[in-house]
């Protein structure tokens, strides 16, 4: 749907949380496939090989909990304005969004989004790269660019990136211009206290798994996450999210579905963990 039919489709799904598909891959850099992604992880959302709880227990068949029903549309040429509107609209009627991507370039213009209703956002980022090219390609919208864009236009208050196991000499200089928060697969010791405040926003590129547990992405990077560390950094982030998006699955190299699976229980896990923190208080 585009960003103005978002609100009709609001009113009329009482959900706290909502994750749409975002069928973009037009920024993609090596391969193509990305854009197939939303439909593949939701067939795996509610497998009938597997119960809709999360992990902390949430229900998540419940329709006032979790909808994963919508997904979004852009006009080819207004692609980045529909998103960040689309982001706009779900601050707007106080729903936390989840974005299914899609390659990694639609976390530029959803955070651009989100940012005008929630100053102060920190973000943490789970990927074996860390997106900071100035630009890739020749183009400054590039899946290898999103946090880039998103330091410089200082939409965000602490960017925190986990996984990164493969950084260029140019993509270090731009990790201390920003200020950037690297904790590396070379010093990594497992899941560490990231001492996390205020509203969180959560990106997990599929690439930051090791490629035994998630093979299917257009980048693999041996010496990864496992699924169970991400689990983990998901329910230490719970308590802040206010939304997230897990992007770069490929269909077109995985093997019997196994990264859509692990990219569904991420998406479930991520709506459990808000609807056991932010709407439990209210
Ligand atoms: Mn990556």
């Amino acid at each position: 749907m585009l960003p103005e039919n978002l609100k009709t489709f609001l009113s009329e799904h009482a959900a706290k949380v909502i994750a749409f598909g975002v069928p973009v891959d037009i920024n993609s850099s090596h391969l193509k496939g990305a854009e197939m992604a939303p439909w593949e992880i939701k067939k795996m959302m509610f497998h009938e090989a597997g119960n809709p709880f999360s992990e902390g227990g949430v229900d998540l068949s419940c329709q006032e909990n979790f909808s994963s029903a919508g997904v979004l549309q852009f006009r080819p040429k207004s692609w980045f304005e529909d998103i960040e509107a689309s982001a706009g609209v779900m601050m707007e009627f106080n729903r936390s969004p989840i974005f299914i991507g899609g390659d990694h370039s639609i976390t530029y213009p959803v955070i651009k989004g989100l940012a005008k209703h929630i100053p102060g956002l920190t973000i943490l980022h789970i990927d074996a790269h860390p997106d900071l090219y100035h630009e890739y390609q020749g183009n400054k919208f590039s899946h290898a660019s999103p946090f880039a864009r998103i330091m410089e236009e200082g939409l965000v208050e602490r960017l925190i990136q986990v996984g990164i196991r493969s950084t260029t000499t140019g993509q270090r200089e731009q990790i201390k211009k920003f200020g950037v928060e690297v904790i590396d697969m070379m010093h990594w010791r497992g899941v560490p206290d990231l001492r996390l405040d205020g509203p969180l926003y959560m990106t997990i590129d599929m690439d930051g798994l090791d490629p035994a547990f998630a093979p299917g992405v257009s980048h693999p990077e041996p010496g990864g996450l496992t699924t169970r560390e991400v689990l983990n950094l998901i329910h230490q982030a719970g308590p802040h999210l206010i939304g997230g998006d897990v992007v770069e699955y490929n269909p077109k190299c995985d093997h019997n579905n196994i990264t859509a699976l692990v990219a569904a229980r991420f998406v479930r896990e991520l709506a459990g963990a808000m609807l056991t923190n932010k709407w439990k208080k209210k």
